[in-house]
């Protein structure tokens, strides 16, 4: 299972590298999940981002998980909003290398500016920020070529730094800034949680496998039917539902009885693997945009969760008031 620290701490040191090595670069990449790019944004990059008035690249990775008709839609979102937007597959591209022509392309007015001053040219600075499990370390190592980054399965591996030469026109700060998402939000926590990108035990695991099967059903629902023989799924009978998966799947213990867990487990390992299909757990349409955020509405995560399940994460919120009150 991955695992992740939220300490107050942790996180506060985090947005403060981040803030310190700003200014030592031209443009940020902000990796966003192509699954869920807003729920996978770290809320407050946004503002830092304006103050300094930083241009970025908006990049969403991990595009051969998602679903393709709606990563167009997040692309056009993001463009929308006026950010050079760029979905990409690290993992299987054999390279991205027009990462930099996107780059330059973004620098190209400050340069120009740059050039009339009698300035030569010179390659961009660029820093990659996200948060944990984002794929940062699989980026930087497939634009070098070579393993240098230290690549995780688990939420926050990186520590060191350093710049990198990619080629002439793009170096990149090794040490990626690494954020948080509004993870005290149940909503997003469920997303975030359902794709693996925080620890499990945040939310109870039955009621992520519910929403996430729920969110499938709604979405993708001949391939929920398929695999697991589940046609719809409620609160009164969600324990049927595990026992038909449970069934058809073998997850019985010695006595007989259904063995929940393991059902809980190949259900989100099927979808963090990509066995029940791409997909993507989030629409542009799913936020409402309030001044200076977008915030997540989600009727079927009102309808599905338990209390419980919403007071296990505002434990998290006083973690995070903490670091936004420091
Ligand atoms: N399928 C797919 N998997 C990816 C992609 N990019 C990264 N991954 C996987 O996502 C997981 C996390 O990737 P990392 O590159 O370690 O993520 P990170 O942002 O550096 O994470 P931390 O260092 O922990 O903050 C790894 O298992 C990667 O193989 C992608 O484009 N497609
Ligand atoms: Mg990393």
């Amino acid at each position: 299972m991955k695992q992740i620290q939220w300490f107050p701490g942790h996180m506060s040191k985090a947005r403060r590298e981040v803030e310190e090595r700003l200014p030592i670069v031209d443009m940020v990449f902000e990796l966003v999940d192509a699954r869920l790019p807003l729920s996978s944004r770290n809320p407050m990059i946004d503002k830092i981002l304006m103050r300094r008035n930083k241009p970025r690249l908006i990049i969403l990775t991990k595009k051969d998980l998602a679903d393709p008709e709606m990563t167009k839609q997040w692309v056009a979102y993001f463009k929308a909003q006026g950010h050079a937007t760029i979905a990409i597959d690290s993992k299987n591209s054999r390279n991205l290398n027009y990462l930099a022509d996107a780059a330059k392309d973004v620098m190209k007015e400050k340069f120009a500016k740059e050039a009339s001053r009698g300035m030569k040219p010179r390659a961009v600075r660029v820093m990659i920020v996200g948060i944990p499990n984002v794929g940062k370390s699989t980026l930087i190592n497939k634009l070098v070529h070579k393993k240098v980054a230290k690549i995780g399965d688990r939420p926050g591996v990186t520590k060191t730094q350093q710049w990198i030469r990619i080629h002439k026109d793009l170096e990149l700060l090794d040490t990626p800034g690494i954020l948080w998402p509004k993870f005290e939000d149940y909503r997003i926590g469920l997303r975030l949680a359902t794709t693996g990108a925080i620890k499990d035990d945040i939310l109870p695991r039955d009621e992520i496998v519910m929403w996430a099967l729920r969110y499938f059903l709604a979405h993708y629902p001949g391939r929920v039917q398929e695999r697991y023989g589940v046609a719809e799924i409620d609160r009164e009978g969600y324990e049927e539902v595990l026992c038909t998966i449970a069934k058809r799947r073998g997850a019985l213990l010695s006595q007989g009885e259904y063995d929940y867990e393991k059902v809980y487990h190949l259900v989100l390992d099927d979808i963090r693997s990509g066995r029940l299909g791409t997909y993507t757990l989030e629409a542009p349409s799913d936020f409402t945009q309030t001044e200076d955020e977008a915030v997540l509405v989600d009727a079927l995560a009102e309808e599905t969760i338990s209390d419980d399940a919403k007071t296990a994460v505002s434990q998290l919120e006083s973690v995070t008031a903490e670091v936004n009150h420091e």
